[in-house]
C-alpha cells in the first residue's frame, strides 16, 4: 500500500491547506512557521500543551501579526516527542473530535523541540535569551518534585543534583555548568541564574498544570530551591528572581485523550500526510490567566483567553467539578469494567452519583466565578464526558490517583466536613480508588493498571492486612489524606461502608 509522505515544511507547502477560520475541515497553520522566532519556552511538550497553549499562542501571534512567539518545546521524561516532531520541522496537527464532526489543523507555533537530558545547554540558553520572555509548563502534578508539605523535595536526587549546579551557572561559563539539567524546576532555576548573568531582563513563568494556586506553587518551589543555593552570588540571584520573575496562576481546560492508531489513520486520510506528532482533542478549550506578567507575552486575549486578577475561583471550580468528577467516573467506571469515560458516564448509577456529588457536595464549597452558572457548568461537563468521539479511557484518568485525588476530591471533603456534613458520594469515589488499588481487577476480572508514583507503597499498604481494615489502612496514608479527613469518624465510617460494597462487586484475584 502507498504510504503518504511525512508532514514537514516542504510537504506542507505542497499540501496547500486552507487558512484557519475558512470553515474547511482541514486547515494549515495560522502563522508562517518559517518566519516565527522562539519567544516562549515550554517545559513538558506533551499532548496537552500541543492541543491547548500552543494553539492559543499561535492564534494570538496571528491575530497580533507578531512573528516573535514561536515555542521551544522541551521534553524531560523521554525523547519520544523529539523523534516525532524534529523530522517534521516541529509541525504537528490537532484532530478535533466533536460528537459528529472531526476537523484537523496543522500547528506551526512549535519551532524547536529538545530533550532536556541531551540538549540541556540549548534549553538553559533559551531561558536566558532576551528574545524569550515567557516560560510555561505542563509536567503533571508529580513532575514538580514537591515535598509533602510544599516547597522542593530535596530528597529527590535529580532535583538536588540540579540545585547543586546553580552556583556554577552564576560563576559564568565552566564545565560544571555543562552538567545536564534533569528536572523542570532545576532547569528553570539554572536557566534563571544564566539569565541574570546574561542581564536578559524579566520573565514570566506560566504554570499550566491542574493544581490549585499553580503559580504560587511554582513560586514557592523556585524560591524554596534558591534558599538552598550557596556561593557568593546566591543572595543576588534570590533578589533578582524576587524582582524580575512573576508566576501568574492559570486555569486550563481541554480534554486531550491519548492518540490511538485509529486517530492516526483518520488524520492521515484527512491530511494526506503522515503525522507522527498528532494530538487529539475535544472542541472545547478554555484558558484563564492571572494578569501579572513581568515582560512581553503573546496577545492571548485576542485568541479567547480570559485574563483576570483572581484565577482561584475558576481553578477551584474546574479542579473540583471537572477533574473531581472525571476521577470519580474513572474509578467507579473502571471497577465496573468500563474502558471508556463516555461509556461509564452513560451508566445511570454512575452519572447519578456524580451529578449528586457536583450539586450537593462540590457546588456548596465553591464561589462562582463571575459569569459562570455552576449548575449549568456541571451539566456541560457531563455532556463533554459523554462525547464518544473524544475517546478518553477510564484507565488513563485513573493514573496518578495519589497525586490527583487530594487536589480534586479531598478539598471538597475537607470543606464539607468543616461545614458539618459528611460527603457520602465523595466517600464512594475515594472508596473506588481504594478498591481499584487493592483489587487490581474489575468486575469482569480484567486486571487494572496501577500507574502511580506511589504504586509500590500503595500496594504494600493495600495488601498489608485483612480486607476488613483495608479502608482504615489506606486512610492512614498521610501522603494522600490530610488529618482533618482521615481523623473524621463520620467520613471513615462512610468510606468503610463504600469499600465493603465495592469489594463485593469485584472478584478477588485468582492466585497465579
Ligand atoms: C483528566 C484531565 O487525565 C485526567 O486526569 O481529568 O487531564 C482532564 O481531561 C483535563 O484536565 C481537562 O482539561
Amino acid at each position: 500500500m502507498h504510504t503518504p509522505p511525512r508532514l514537514r515544511l516542504t510537504t506542507l507547502d505542497t499540501a496547500q491547506l486552507a487558512q484557519p477560520g475558512s470553515g474547511a475541515a482541514v486547515v494549515g497553520p495560522a502563522v508562517d512557521p518559517r518566519a516565527a522566532r522562539v519567544g516562549q519556552v515550554h517545559l513538558g511538550v506533551g499532548a496537552f500543551h500541543r492541543s491547548h497553549q500552543a494553539v492559543f499562542t499561535e492564534d494570538a501571534a496571528a491575530a497580533a501579526g507578531e512573528d516573535r512567539w514561536g515555542i521551544l518545546g522541551v521534553t524531560q521524561r523521554s525523547p519520544r516527542v523529539v523523534s516525532q516532531l524534529r523530522p517534521q520541522d516541529g509541525l504537528y496537527s490537532v484532530l478535533t473530535k466533536g460528537r459528529t464532526d472531526s476537523s484537523l489543523r496543522v500547528i506551526g507555533s512549535m519551532r524547536q523541540v529538545a530533550f532536556l537530558q541531551d540538549e540541556s545547554a540549548a534549553v538553559l540558553d533559551a531561558i536566558a535569551s532576551p528574545d524569550v520572555t515567557v516560560v510555561s509548563s505542563t509536567v503533571s502534578e508529580k513532575g514538580y518534585r514537591r515535598a509533602p508539605g510544599g516547597g522542593p523535595d530535596l530528597d529527590d536526587v535529580d532535583l538536588a543534583c540540579d540545585l547543586a549546579s546553580v552556583s556554577a551557572e552564576l560563576d559564568g561559563p565552566s564545565s560544571a555548568a555543562d552538567v545536564p539539567a534533569r528536572t523542570p524546576i532545576g532547569a528553570l532555576v539554572r536557566g534563571l541564574a544564566r539569565r541574570m548573568v546574561a542581564d536578559a531582563g524579566p520573565l514570566t513563568f506560566v504554570c499550566c498544570d491542574n493544581m490549585p494556586d499553580n503559580g504560587q506553587v511554582v513560586a514557592e518551589l523556585v524560591h524554596g530551591a534558591l534558599d538552598h543555593v550557596g556561593g557568593p552570588s546566591a543572595e543576588k540571584l534570590r533578589a533578582w528572581v524576587q524582582e524580575s520573575v512573576t508566576f501568574p496562576s492559570t486555569m486550563v481546560d481541554r480534554i486531550t485523550p491519548a492518540t490511538t492508531p485509529a486517530h492516526r489513520e483518520q488524520a492521515e486520510a484527512m491530511l494526506g500526510l503522515v503525522d507522527e506528532g498528532l494530538v487529539v482533542a475535544e472542541p472545547f478549550s478554555q484558558w484563564v490567566v492571572e494578569d501579572t506578567f513581568a515582560a512581553a507575552r503573546p496577545r492571548w486575549e485576542f485568541a479567547g483567553v480570559t485574563f483576570t486578577s483572581d484565577v482561584a475561583p475558576w481553578e477551584r471550580a474546574k479542579l473540583r467539578m471537572l477533574n473531581g468528577a472525571h476521577s470519580a467516573i474513572a474509578y467507579l467506571g473502571a471497577l465496573r469494567g468500563f474502558r471508556m469515560i463516555d461509556e461509564a458516564v452513560s451508566d445511570d448509577e454512575i452519572a447519578g452519583a456524580v451529578r449528586q456529588m457536583m450539586t450537593e457536595e462540590i457546588i456548596p464549597t465553591l464561589v462562582a466565578p463571575e459569569g459562570l452558572d455552576l449548575a449549568a457548568y456541571g451539566e456541560e461537563i457531563l455532556e463533554r464526558f459523554a462525547n464518544p468521539a473524544t475517546g478518553y479511557t477510564t484507565w488513563q484518568v485513573a493514573g496518578d490517583g495519589s497525586q490527583k485525588l487530594p487536589i480534586r476530591i479531598l478539598g471538597t471533603v475537607s470543606d464539607r466536613l468543616a461545614a458539618g456534613v459528611v460527603p457520602t458520594v465523595a466517600a464512594r469515589a475515594m472508596a473506588a480508588w481504594i478498591v481499584f488499588v487493592a483489587r487490581g481487577r474489575d468486575a469482569l476480572g480484567t486486571e487494572l493498571p496501577l500507574d502511580d508514583p506511589l504504586a509500590e507503597r500503595l500496594r504494600e499498604v493495600a495488601s498489608g492486612g485483612p480486607e476488613s481494615s483495608l479502608a482504615d489502612r489506606m486512610l492512614a496514608l498521610t501522603e494522600v489524606f490530610p488529618a482533618d479527613v482521615s481523623g473524621h469518624d463520620g467520613f471513615r465510617t462512610a468510606v468503610r461502608t463504600e469499600v465493603t460494597e465495592l469489594l463485593a462487586l469485584t472478584p478477588t484475584a485468582t492466585p497465579s
